[in-house]
Formats: structure tokens, C-alpha cells, sequence
């Protein structure tokens, strides 16, 4: 079985501050109005509270820029706020893990303004400077053809200096050169100044792109048609990438703080082992992309691509026996602030389905092996942004960047509306509506118009009829979280095996630790499937969850209803 941490026992809860609950009526969220919700999170069953950057920042890829490490961005309140955050949290045993944004910081850090003053500025070499490329007719050229992922070219042209900064995300966030060393030993000092402060550990974001190829090279050319390409093999999982990760594990092995590193583009897990074994000492665990990225379209991220689920099934099954082998640890997700809602992009939003799918989902997620991470709303099942609402509703950078690059470039009518359809399934703008607390105006996460439209569905689906109703989506949360608890042998430590790697409507698998079996078994399908249950698993037992709730016993061939889900241990 696993080895056993503290922290593969604990399940993680995400808040974006700005959407998450308003207590003093700005429109915006804030941390006092996460403080109001204590309860209700440590109610959920959660252990800790991951919470999207709160820092100084202008606020251009909502507070993934920030100015200042060490302040607190207006809206979102003080310092002293976050203090009385991390007291409420510790009262009542849960933890706080922040984000670090260190990959970048927003062209309004001091570091940044300086370096842009001047070429001798002791803060230059804090950023990655590049002379032009000189063209025919004598133009400035950027250095290289690398797209950046908020669209355009990643270099960024700066007249006084004649030299180009790099920037993988918009270019108001320049990234940090971890190539010298005084960029490493103050991040080392950033994040000891909020360990000390109480803060028990991190999300980092992006941390894969810390350690880019020195030598810039072209990327090669996969889309004939764009002016910049893919570079990404250039600057994800770089040579020194373990190196700098090591460098940080020391500083979380001091505090025993917890660690997850975000890290797209990162599918082979010979490699991902090597940052998430425990003696590396690197990190805890990682986000990897696969699932997430399954409905991507390869001609571009907002079109529109069919799965099927024995591809699921190959992704899950892959990270889950491959951890559990090495001594690894899943990050185990389906939503976050920058993907679409799980129940409307893998399962179903219709009146008819959405509860039993959002079930279906977390018992789907929720019993596998690996840390469970639910971003808020979606403990309470809510969907994506309805089809009526077109562009000009969206906030998000990189929705709004992708959209207008089609434009420019003369999309016809018809593929602009197939992007928007897929807009509305996938983009970040999804996860970033408000939270749906009760069924007053702006569904009581303001009592003033937010900084982002609350979705129509609030009156029907928000919290305050969910807490104390047994068959709501969120008691159901609780429940799978109860479960890990009780059953912490089979679900924390137990082995995990795929059950049925070939039907495409039921995903079942086992979970097991020395004796003791539990048999899952999902439905991602709207009709009913015919499914036959292997035999070794049709004996005695007790139902542990079930999502229609009127589920005895195991026979041999059943008819799994639309979405439906059990969790069978058997004798
Ligand atoms: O996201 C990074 C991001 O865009 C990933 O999807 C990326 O493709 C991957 O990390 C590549 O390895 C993070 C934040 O979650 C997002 O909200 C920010 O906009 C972004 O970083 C920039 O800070």
C-alpha cells in the first residue's frame, strides 16, 4: 500500500476570491466574505483552502500578476484580513494554501518598473531580455516565433532599450529569469515571509515554465497559417526545472507545508514522477492536464473536440496505477478557475440530469486515489454559462484574445459561432461567475451588480437550499468525503484497478486494500447501459453510496441508470 503523509489524507477546497462572497457590497469578493463562509466550507469536509491569488496586482489576468508579493490587493481587503483568514481556518483544523505566481510577475512590480528604466538597473537580469531579430528591410523583429498563451507573440518590444522582454502569458506579466540566482533566493525569501505568517503551503503556478531553453530557438512550424507557433517543448519542463523545484522542497520539508505544482503539458509519468516521488524531495503532487485538455481540438483550444470515455478511462487509469506503484501522489480534478463546469462538459446540465451527474462526477473523482480538489460551486453542481450569453459577456483575457484573433483575422460567421459554442462549453470566464449562495438578488453573493453577471440558473441551484437537504449535490460531497475518512485504508491507501476498459457509457473500477474491496461504478451515459458485473465482484456486500439512493445489492448483469453511481464494498 502507499506510504502513508499527512497530506494524501487531505482534500483541498478552491476559492476564487473575486467571485466567491462580497461582504462590504463592491461587487466584488473578498476575504472577509470568505470569512463569513467558514462554516459552511469546514461543513463540506474538506481539510484545506486553496485560495487564488489575493496579492497587489492591476488586476490584468485577475491577480495572476501581481505587483506586490508581500500586500494584499484593495478589494480583496488587508493584511491583517488574511491573518484573521488563517486564525479561522486553523480554529477550526483546516489549512490555507495560496497561490505562487513565480513564473512571471505583472510590468507593475517594482522589480519590473526598474528593470524597464534602465539597461543597468540592478533588477534587469530579474527579467529575460533579448535583442531583436533584424529583418529584411532593417525592422525590429521579435527573437523568436514562440506564440504566447494568451495569444501573439511571447516577446514583447521595448523602444529605450531596443531589446525585447519575454512574457509566455500577456505582456503585462513578464517572466522572471530563474536563471540568476537573486530571482531563486527572493522567492525563497517571498515564501518563507508567508509560511512564517501561517500559511501552510502552496499551489505553483505554471511551474513547469520556470527553466526555458537558453538558446530560444524557433519553434518548429505546425500552423502554417499563424504567425507564431507553439513553443512550448522550449520552455515547459526545462533542464533546470528539478533543480529549481528542489530548491523550494527544501524550504516546504522545513515547514512540513504542502505542495502542488500546476503543470501543463506534462504526460508521461516516468517524468512527472521524478518532481512528485517522495524522496526527491521536490513536490507533493502535481496538476497534470490530460483530462482537462481531452476535449481540446489540436487547431486550437476553443474547438470543439468529441471524447470518448474508454479515452477517459486510459487517462485514469494510467495516473492512478502508475502513482500508487511509484510512491507518487494524483492531484485529482475536474474544475478550476480556468476550465469550464465538469457537470456541463462531462456529464449533463439538462434540468432532467444535472444532480445525478453531479453525483455521478464526484463519486467518479472522489473515490479515486489522490488528493480531491473541488472548485467552489461545484459542490453544488453548477453549470456553465447559458447559450444566450454571447461574447461581450465574457472577462477573461484569453477568451476575449482568442475570440477577437478570429475576427481580426476574418473568420467567417459560422466558425465565430462554433467558437462561441465551444466558448460556452470550455473557457475560464465558466468557473468564474459568482457563487450561488441563496435565491435573493445576486443570489446573495452582493446585494450590489457584480463584477460578473450571476448565472439565471441561482434561484434553483445555490447553497442555501443544498446544506440541510440529504439529497442535494453538496451533502452528497460530504458524503464521499466521509467516506475517505472512514474508509481511509481502501480510499486513501488502497490500489486502484479499472474494471472495464472497453465500455463507452460505464466507468468502474476497484479500490483495494488487503482484503477489503470496494467496487465503483459510474454511468457517464444518458441512456440506460446494459453492464455486465464481472464475476468476482457479485457476492455479499453494503452499498456505501449511491446517487439515485434506492440500490440493495449487486447482481450479476444490471441496467445502470442515466448518470447513475454505487460504491459497493463488498464482504
Ligand atoms: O495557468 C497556466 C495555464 O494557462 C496553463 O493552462 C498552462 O497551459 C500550463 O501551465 C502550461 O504548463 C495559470 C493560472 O491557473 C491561470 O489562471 C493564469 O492565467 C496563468 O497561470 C498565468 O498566471
Amino acid at each position: 500500500s502507499a506510504k502513508r503523509a499527512w497530506w494524501k489524507e487531505a482534500n483541498v477546497y478552491q476559492i476564487y476570491p473575486a467571485s466567491f462572497k462580497d461582504s462590504n457590497n463592491d461587487g466584488v469578493g473578498d476575504i472577509p466574505g470568505i470569512i463569513s463562509k467558514l462554516d459552511y466550507i469546514k461543513n463540506l469536509g474538506v481539510d484545506i483552502v486553496w485560495l487564488c491569488p489575493c496579492y497587489k496586482s492591476p488586476q490584468v489576468d485577475m491577480g495572476y500578476d501581481i505587483s506586490d508579493y508581500r500586500d494584499i490587493y484593495e478589494k480583496y481587503g488587508t493584511l491583517d484580513d488574511i491573518d484573521e483568514l488563517i486564525r479561522g481556518l486553523h480554529e477550526r483544523g483546516l489549512k490555507l494554501v495560496m497561490d505562487l505566481v513565480v513564473n512571471h510577475t505583472s510590468d507593475q512590480h517594482e522589480w519590473f518598473k526598474s528593470a524597464i528604466s534602465s539597461k543597468d538597473s540592478p533588477y534587469r537580469d530579474y527579467y529575460v531580455w533579448k535583442k531583436p531579430k533584424i529583418g529584411p528591410n532593417g525592422e525590429r523583429l521579435p527573437p523568436n516565433n514562440w506564440l504566447s498563451y494568451f495569444r501573439g507573440s511571447v516577446w514583447e518590444y521595448d523602444e529605450a532599450s531596443d531589446e525585447y522582454y519575454l512574457h509566455l502569458f500577456a505582456k503585462e506579466q513578464p517572466d522572471l529569469n530563474w536563471e540568476n540566482p537573486k530571482v531563486r533566493a527572493e522567492v525563497h525569501d517571498l515564501t518563507r515571509f508567508w509560511l512564517d505568517r501561517g500559511v501552510d503551503g502552496f499551489r505553483l503556478d505554471a511551474i513547469n515554465l520556470i527553466s526555458k531553453d537558453l538558446d530560444f530557438p524557433d519553434a518548429p512550424v505546425t500552423n502554417p497559417s499563424a504567425k507564431y507557433q507553439d513553443g512550448t517543448i522550449y520552455f515547459t519542463n526545462g533542464p533546470r526545472l528539478h533543480e529549481h523545484l528542489r530548491g523550494m522542497g527544501k524550504i516546504f520539508r522545513e515547514y512540513d507545508a504542502f505542495s502542488v505544482g500546476e503543470m501543463g503539458g506534462f504526460t508521461d509519468p516516468n517524468e512527472v514522477i521524478k518532481v512528485v516521488a517522495e524522496e526527491r524531495e521536490e513536490l507533493n503532487m502535481i496538476f497534470q492536464f490530460e483530462i482537462v485538455d481531452m476535449d481540446l481540438s489540436p487547431v486550437g483550444r476553443y474547438f470543439p473536440r468529441k471524447w470518448k470515455l474508454s479515452e477517459l478511462k486510459r487517462i485514469v487509469n494510467k495516473w492512478e496505477t502508475y502513482m500508487y506503484e511509484h510512491n507518487g501522489w494524483n492531484a485529482l480534478y475536474l474544475e478550476n478557475h480556468d476550465q469550464g463546469r465538469s457537470v456541463s462538459r462531462f456529464a449533463s446540465d439538462k434540468p432532467e440530469f444535472r444532480a445525478h451527474a453531479a453525483k455521478m462526477l464526484a463519486t467518479f473523482l472522489g473515490l479515486q486515489s489522490g488528493s480531491v480538489y473541488v472548485y467552489e460551486g461545484q459542490e453544488l453542481g453548477m453549470a456553465n454559462m447559458p447559450k444566450t450569453w454571447g461574447i461581450d459577456k465574457l472577462k477573461d483575457l484569453e477568451s476575449i484574445n482568442f475570440y477577437n484573433e478570429l475576427v481580426e483575422s476574418g473568420a467567417s460567421e459560422e466558425v465565430l459561432q462554433v467558437v462561441m459554442a465551444d466558448l460556452q462549453k470550455k473557457c475560464r470566464d465558466n468557473a468564474r461567475t459568482p457563487m450561488q449562495w441563496d435565491s435573493t438578488a445576486f443570489a446573495g453573493f452582493s446585494t450590489v451588480q457584480p463584477w460578473m453577471d450571476v448565472m439565471d440558473d441561482y434561484k434553483e441551484w445555490n447553497a442555501a437550499s443544498q446544506v440541510d437537504d440529504p439529497s442535494s449535490v453538496y451533502l452528497y460531497w460530504r458524503s464521499i468525503f466521509d467516506l475517505r475518512r472512514a474508509y481511509k485504508d481502501i480510499f486513501v491507501y488502497g490500489s486502484f484497478n479499472l474494471v472495464d476498459a472497453v465500455d463507452e457509457q460505464v466507468l468502474a473500477y476497484e479500490r483495494r486494500y488487503e482484503e477489503k474491496c470496494v467496487l465503483v461504478i459510474t454511468s457517464f451515459s444518458e441512456v440506460e447501459a446494459l453492464w455486465t458485473v464481472p464475476e468476482k465482484y457479485v457476492k455479499p456486500g453494503k452499498v456505501l453510496l449511491s446517487n439515485y439512493g434506492d440500490v440493495d445489492s449487486l447482481k450479476s448483469d444490471i441496467a445502470v441508470r442515466p448518470f447513475e453511481a454505487i460504491a459497493y464494498l463488498l464482504d
